[in-house]
C-alpha cells in the first residue's frame, strides 16, 4: 500500500461509497474493497502502455482502462484530436458532422451495424437495444448468459459477471421481483440449456443477448458451434439476437465478432474503443429495428452528452490509427504474452489456463479450460489474488479481480512483452502456495 494512495483514498471514502466511481476499482475482489485493507493505488499520470501512481510507482498497464484504450495512453493521434476540438467548444446538445463521421466510420467497419444511436456509457447502449427488441417484438423477455455483464440497468443485474461476481453478489438489491423475472439465465456454451429456455418461453422472448466473447467472468471464449447456434434458436423463437461489443467492439476483430465468427447479430452494443478514452457509446443494426428509434419512430432514449465532441473526435481519431496491419499486430504480441504465460506456469507447476481473442486475453488458476462461469467460479481465486499482488509489486498491473479480461494496446511493444513475462515468470513462482 503506497503512503500518498492511502491518504487520497481515506480522503476518498469520506466522501463516495468505497472511495471509488465504480465499484470494481476498489479491489474487492483482491483483498481490497474500500474498508482501507489493500485499497488501491490512485494514478497520477498515464503514458503509453504505462501508469504512474501518486507516489511515482511505475506498472505496466494491462487493464488499459477496461479496454478503451487500445492506442494507450495519452495516444498523440486522441490528444492532437482533442486539442483541436475542444477549442472550438466541448459541447453543443446540436447535431456536429463529428457524430456522423464516427458513426460512418463505425458503419464501414461492422457492416451488421447499417445504421446507430450514439449514447453515453455500455450500460445506456444494450438498455436501449433491448427496449427496440421489445418494441419490435411486442415481447418482454430476455434470454443472457450467467456470468455475462452488460452493465447496470436493472434487467442485466441478474447473475451478472464483472463488479456483481467480483463483489459476490448473487443479484442487486433495488431490482423488482417483476423484471428480475423478465430475465432468464443460462450457462455460457450451454446451447441445449438455451434452447431449452428460449422454447420453454417461445412467444415471451424478445432477444438473446450475449458477449461474443466473456470478459466479465473473466476471459471465455465461445465453443465454435455456440454463436451460431444462438443465431438459428433466435430465428427459431422469434426473437433478435444481441451481440453486446461493448467489450470485444474493435478488439476481437476489426469488423468485431461478425467478423471473427461469421454471426450476424440484429443489434450490436458499442462502447469503450469507440469513445479512445472518453465517454461514448453507441446501439445500432439493423436499419428496419434502428428506424424505431425516436425521433424516426416512436421507441425513446435520449442523452444530453450523447454525441458529445469530445468523445467522438476521441474515437475518430483511435478507429482511424486501428488498421487492420496494427489490430493484428497488437493480437500477435497479445497470443505471444498469453503463450509466454502459459509456459511460465507449466515450468512453475501451477495450474493454470489462459487464452485470447484479438487484444484481449484473460488467465485462470485452473488446470482445464474454463467454458463457463461455475468453471470460473471454481478456479482458485486465492492463488489469483497471491499472483496478482505479486505482479503488481513488480511494476504489472493487471485487472484487479478473477472475473475480469485483460487487453493490450499499441503501446505495448516487443519490450514491454519481454519485460512483462519475466516479471510475471517470477510472480507466479512467488504466489505458488
Ligand atoms: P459501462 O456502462 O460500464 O460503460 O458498460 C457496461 C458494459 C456493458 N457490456 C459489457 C460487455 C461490458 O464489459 C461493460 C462494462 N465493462 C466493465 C468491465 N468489466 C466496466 C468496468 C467497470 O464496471 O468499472
Amino acid at each position: 500500500m503506497t503512503t500518498c494512495s492511502a491518504a487520497l483514498m481515506r480522503r476518498a471514502r469520506a466522501v463516495m461509497p468505497g472511495g471509488v466511481s465504480s465499484p470494481v476499482r476498489a479491489f474487492g475482489g483482491v483483498g481490497g474493497g474500500g474498508s482501507g485493507g489493500d485499497d488501491p493505488f490512485v494514478v497520477a499520470r498515464g503514458e503509453g502502455a504505462r501508469i504512474w501512481d501518486v507516489d511515482g510507482r511505475e506498472y505496466i498497464d494491462y487493464v488499459l482502462s477496461w479496454g478503451p484504450l487500445v492506442l494507450g495512453h495519452a495516444a498523440p493521434a486522441v490528444l492532437d484530436a482533442l486539442h483541436d476540438t475542444m477549442a472550438r467548444g466541448t459541447s453543443f446538445g446540436i447535431p456536429t458532422e463529428l457524430e456522423t463521421r464516427l458513426a460512418e466510420a463505425i458503419v464501414q467497419r461492422m457492416p451488421q451495424v447499417e445504421m446507430l444511436r450514439f449514447v453515453s456509457s455500455g450500460t445506456e447502449a444494450t438498455m436501449s437495444a433491448v427496449r427496440v427488441a421489445r418494441a419490435s417484438t411486442g415481447r418482454d423477455a430476455i434470454l443472457k448468459f450467467d456470468g455475462c455483464y452488460h452493465g447496470h440497468a436493472d434487467g442485466f443485474l441478474v447473475r451478472a459477471g464483472s463488479g456483481v461476481a467480483t463483489l459476490g453478489l448473487p443479484n442487486s438489491p433495488g431490482v423488482p421481483a417483476a423484471l428480475a423475472e423478465l430475465t432468464l439465465v443460462a450457462p455460457y456454451n450451454d446451447i441445449e440449456a438455451a434452447a431449452r429456455i428460449a422454447r420453454s418461453h417461445e412467444g415471451r422472448l424478445a432477444a438473446i443477448i450475449v458477449e461474443p466473447v466473456v470478459g466479465n467472468a473473466g476471459f471465455i471464449a465461445p465453443d465454435p458451434a455456440f454463436l451460431p447456434a444462438l443465431r438459428a434458436l433466435a430465428d427459431e423463437v422469434g426473437a433478435l439476437l444481441i451481440f453486446d461489443e461493448v467489450m470485444t467492439g474493435f478488439r476481437i476483430a476489426p469488423g468485431g465478432a461478425g467478423e471473427r465468427f461469421g454471426v450476424t447479430a440484429d443489434l450490436t452494443t458499442l462502447g469503450k474503443v469507440i469513445g479512445g478514452g472518453l465517454p461514448a457509446a453507441a446501439y445500432g443494426g439493423r436499419r428496419d429495428l434502428m428506424m424505431l428509434v425516436a425521433p424516426a419512430g416512436p421507441v425513446y432514449q435520449a442523452g444530453t452528452l450523447s454525441g458529445n465532441p469530445l468523445a467522438m473526435a476521441a474515437g475518430l481519431a483511435t478507429l482511424r490509427a486501428l488498421t487492420p496491419e496494427l489490430h493484428d499486430r497488437i493480437a500477435r504480441r497479445t497470443a505471444r504474452l498469453v503463450g509466454g504465460l502459459r509456459e511460465s506456469a507449466a515450468r512453475h507447476g501451477v495450474p493454470f489456463t489462459a487464452d485470447s481473442a484479438g487484444s484481449m486475453w484473460g488467465f485462470f488458476f485452473r488446470a482445464e479450460p474454463v467454458r463457463n462461469y461455475a468453471d470460473a467460479l471454481g478456479s482458485d481465486v486465492a492463488a489469483f489474488r497471491r499472483f496478482f499482488h505479486a505482479a503488481l509489486a513488480r511494476g504489472v498491473y493487471l485487472a484487479p479481480s478473477p472475473f475480469e479480461a485483460a487487453f493490450l494496446s499499441a503501446a505495448h511493444g516487443d519490450a514491454e512483452i519481454e519485460t512483462t513475462l519475466d516479471r510475471l515468470d517470477d510472480a507466479l513462482g512467488a504466489a505458488r502456495s
